[in-house]
């Protein structure tokens, strides 16, 4: 048990970090100095929402002062900073993360009680920032706290968009979008830099300047301008910074005099091409003009951020600065391929603004940037067009062409002439620019690679901006072929390989995700530069995913292992394997979880008006809509069990299965639709069993609208069981995997991205295995391919029921035709939910007889918490200061 020496030195440490006294009279009195000098709401009331505004301005000042130290002390001693870009970052909530970090959770609650309010109401005012979409950019958030908290000099840039990722309705037709408007009332963490500004550059051309160097003039200007988010690091002063780009036209480009004269539209045209840069995310980019907003918001990021990092780097250099040591100052991570013009832009920089030569700005550049490749999927490995990327951004691609052209070289001495197909499939992989053909000095070395022309159907994949090609299929005649209307393979530049090149490192997310990148996305690259390629196994913050969000679970585990240092060292958690089977630890742990449970039935009753016991085993899925994470599997397992309660009589089903809620939660994007029938479907089956009276509270099933970070702070710490169930290969890693097993989860899921390590820490008898392995998965497609599958009699059955209009009258022809390949339904069953189907439910079985043997479910449950350590951000970033970024823990004074 903790004693009480331990929780005063725990307060020292806080007291001593903290820069105001944290007592709560002088708490509650910077809470009623905000409330009536910082105001965003009238005078007369105050209320919930002001009580939010006050106290997190009041959080902010002491926010504020640690970040301050953090940066004057940084300069000072001229330490190397590592910057994470990332066009994500799915923050959560500040409020009681700050207040955590800080240690004046206490001071803030009797402060809040002194006015009549308490902390978690207030707390639960803040909307929930969500500049990201899903695992990429909550894992950048985690970082950051993770950065933070140990002392690391890092900093977050990304852009500041004015709306979050959409807000999700449910209706009787599935997902509705509409913007979420987080700014509304203002964000009260953001401290914006009006003297921290860059002009960005877009069109124009590139000419010679006087001194013959090159130059990108004219086109259109704007300006991002920085705001600033404080993040705090938990028991300790080092603040580091999360600098988000907004974007605005110079001021100049306000057109009076058409204003004045009446063309008010045309007049502010430039304010508003300016600002809608940084209005969503990932704006849709079906049109040519989504697809230059996009790019624009990628350059945006990249521009802003390097002509920031260098000018901090020339400031702190003094007057003399030697360019050469700018990657021992500097580490730029690049998340996923969004930031990859970071790689020309420098080059940009370093060349035309400060004069380097190529040899040297290509040295530091290289030395500087790192990619973290976190998707195997092929249609996410981003490729651009070329016409669209020369207009937008010349100078850019004069570079990549050389950086190209430097490749080619590369890759002809390395291979060599003498086998000319070798040397012609080693290019067309390994090569930048897409179609494009070969630099011309090496135009008489290498037979040309022919310019097959591709059947306009092949070529669907961004061929729309060059349709105005000539068509040449005069040439298919004399092959007697078909003759389908054909054109030029549309240019494009690949950015995962302009990344691989201009980068020093590329890692992957989990080990079995790096070694599909090893051995099957980069290759080529592989055989080349070998050193470059590593593995960085995802992690998540101990501090958001348990220590806040689950306070229950987090007393528990402190006072079994008599400490609570497991929040910075998640390794003492493994000190909890051996109480797994006492029977006290037991049942304070089954009481933790059940009143977590109690706030989920609560939630659901709310969100959705569903009733859901608390007795039953709550099975949580909850993640981004797409097939390959097969949220289909899941809901096809659900309709086959309740099939077979059907045929049951009420007390055969009592005996058969246990009492399940079965939740899901996650949004599809806008503009996938078969994930939008997905979530059709998944909410008709539970209209359906949900009334159906004889079923009752033995399965429910719940789609949680509008998932984010709050509602997963809610729903993680009262799962029982958790599916991770993607088609093996395809998860590069999932996080939430690791959230769940560490707030006493059992994982259901196949041999997928971390699963795999989550799996061989916790034990094997402590996570529940099914599924094709992933280097099985080719040859079972190609045998379901060539019509050699076997259907499984269940599946067929399950099938037919939901055909049989049970759902409602919707026969879901696109959805489960998606699984036969049918006509007109693509590929079939790409995914193979088919091939699946019978190992899940056969393991689902095995949940239900491990479940009603409560001593052993909840042996595996604590087993899981204690086999977590592994998994905590801290590690991870520890690995990446070390093996990729080379930075240094730096303590403040
Ligand atoms: C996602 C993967 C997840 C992984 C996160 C974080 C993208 C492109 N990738 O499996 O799908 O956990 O990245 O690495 O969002």
């Amino acid at each position: 048990k903790v004693t009480d020496a331990v929780l005063d030195s725990e307060q020292e440490v806080f007291s001593s970090m903290n820069p105001f006294a944290p007592d709560a009279a002088s708490v509650a009195s910077s809470i009623k100095y905000h409330a009536e000098f910082t105001p965003l709401f009238s005078p007369e009331r105050f209320e919930l929402p002001k009580a939010f505004f006050a106290t997190a301005q009041s959080v902010r000042d002491a926010l504020i002062m640690n970040w301050n130290a953090t940066y004057e002390y940084y300069n000072r001693v001229n330490v190397k900073q590592a910057y994470y870009l990332s066009m994500e970052f799915l923050q959560g909530r500040a409020l009681s993360n700050a207040v955590g970090n800080l240690g004046l959770n206490s001071a803030y609650g009797d402060a809040l009680k002194r006015l009549g309010f308490d902390l978690e109401s207030v707390a639960s005012q803040e909307p929930d920032p969500a500049l990201g979409n899903g695992g990429l950019g909550r894992l950048a958030s985690c970082f950051l706290d993770s950065m933070a908290t140990l002392n690391y000099p890092a900093w977050g840039y990304g852009l500041r968009y004015k709306y979050g990722l959409f807000k999700q309705r449910i209706t009787k037709d599935g997902q509705e979008e509409a913007a979420e408007d987080w700014l509304e009332l203002s964000n009260p963490w953001e401290i914006v830099r009006n003297d921290v500004s860059y002009p960005i550059k877009f069109y124009g051309k590139v000419v010679f300047g006087t001194d013959g160097k090159k130059r990108w003039i004219g086109g259109e200007d704007i300006v991002a301008v920085a705001y600033d988010v404080p993040i705090p690091g938990y028991k300790t002063k080092t603040t580091i910074n999360l600098r988000l780009w907004s974007t605005k036209a110079p001021s100049e480009d306000f057109d009076l005099s058409s204003y004045n004269s009446g063309k008010h539209t045309e007049a502010a045209e430039a304010l508003f091409n300016a600002e809608k840069i940084c209005f969503v995310l990932y704006p849709g980019d079906e049109s040519n003009e989504g697809k230059a907003l996009r790019l624009k918001q990628q350059y945006t990021l990249c521009s802003a951020s390097l002509q920031d990092i260098v000018a901090r780097f020339e400031t702190r250099s003094g007057g003399s600065v030697n360019w050469e040591e700018f990657p021992e100052k500097v580490a730029v991570q690049m998340n996923d391929t969004h930031p990859t013009l970071c790689i020309p832009e420098l080059m940009r920089i370093l060349m035309d603004l400060k004069g380097l030569s190529w040899e040297d700005a290509w040295k530091i550049t290289q030395r500087t940037v790192a990619y973290t490749n976190h998707t195997v999927l092929p249609e996410a490995l981003e490729k651009w067009s070329l016409e669209l990327m020369e207009k937008l951004l010349p100078r850019h691609v004069e570079i990549i062409e050389k950086i190209d052209e430097e490749l080619v070289r590369t890759i002809v001495s390395e291979y060599g002439t003498a086998d000319p197909d070798l040397l012609e499939e080693k290019l067309k992989a390994m090569r930048i620019l897409e179609n494009v053909e070969l630099p011309s000095a090496f135009a008489d070395v290498i037979v040309k690679p022919e310019n097959k022309p591709v059947t306009a159907k092949d070529a669907q994949n961004g061929v729309k901006t060059e349709q105005e090609e000539e068509t040449i299929a005069g040439e298919e005649e004399e092959e007697e072929v078909i003759p389908e209307p054909t054109v030029k393979p549309p240019k494009m530049v690949r950015m995962a390989n302009l990344a691989v090149v201009g980068g020093h490192a590329v890692n992957g997310v989990a080990e079995i995700h790096s070694e599909i990148v090893k051995q099957d996305v980069f290759n080529d690259f592989v055989q080349l530069w070998p050193e470059k390629f590593q593995n960085k196994t995802n992690g998540v913050t101990p501090r958001r995913w348990i220590r806040f969000c689950n306070p229950y679970l987090s007393d528990i585990i402190t006072n079994w292992i008599g400490t609570e240092d497991w929040v910075l060292n998640t390794e003492k958690l493994a000190e909890l394997r051996k109480f797994a089977d006492n029977e006290d630890l037991q049942s304070e742990w089954r009481a933790a979880k059940k009143k977590n449970k109690l706030k989920v039935v609560a939630l659901i009753k709310e969100r959705t008006g569903y009733t859901v016991s608390p007795d039953a085993m709550f099975d949580i899925q909850i993640k981004r809509i797409h097939e390959y994470k097969r949220q289909l599997l899941n809901i096809l397992g659900i309709v086959d069990r309740y099939k077979k309660m059907k045929e049951m009589s009420a007390s055969e089903r009592e005996k058969a299965y246990v009492p399940r809620v079965c939740i899901f939660g996650g949004k599809a994007f806008a503009t996938y639709v078969q994930a939008k029938r997905i979530v059709k479907f998944i909410t008709d089956v539970a209209s359906t069993i949900n009334h159906d009276p004889e079923i009752g509270d033995l399965l429910k099933v719940i789609f949680v609208p509008d998932y984010n970070v709050s509602v997963a702070e809610l729903l993680i710490p009262a799962s029982e069981l958790s599916q991770h169930i993607s088609t093996a290969g395809m998860e590069a890693s999932g996080t939430s995997n690791m959230k769940f097993s560490m707030n006493g989860c059992v994982l259901i899921g196949t041999l997928d991205g971390a699963n795999v390590e989550i799996r061989e820490e916790v034990g094997e008898e402590n996570f529940f295995l099914f599924g094709a392995k992933a280097d099985e998965i080719v040859n079972l497609r190609k045998e379901r391919a060539e019509g050699k599958f076997v259907p499984d009699p269940t599946f067929e059955e399950v099938k037919k029921f939901v055909r049989s209009s049970v759902f409602g009258s919707n026969s879901y022809d696109e959805l489960i035709g998606s699984l036969e390949g049918n006509e007109g339904f693509g590929r079939a069953d790409y995914f193979l939910v088919g091939k699946d189907f019978p190992s899940y439910i056969e393991c689902q079985e095995k949940v239900d007889e491990a479940y009603r043997d409560q001593k052993r479910w909840t042996r595996m449950s604590i087993l899981n918490t204690a086999g977590s350590f592994k998994f905590s951000s801290d590690r991870t970033i520890h690995e990446y200061a070390k093996d990729i970024w080379n930075i240094k823990q730096v303590e403040l004074p």
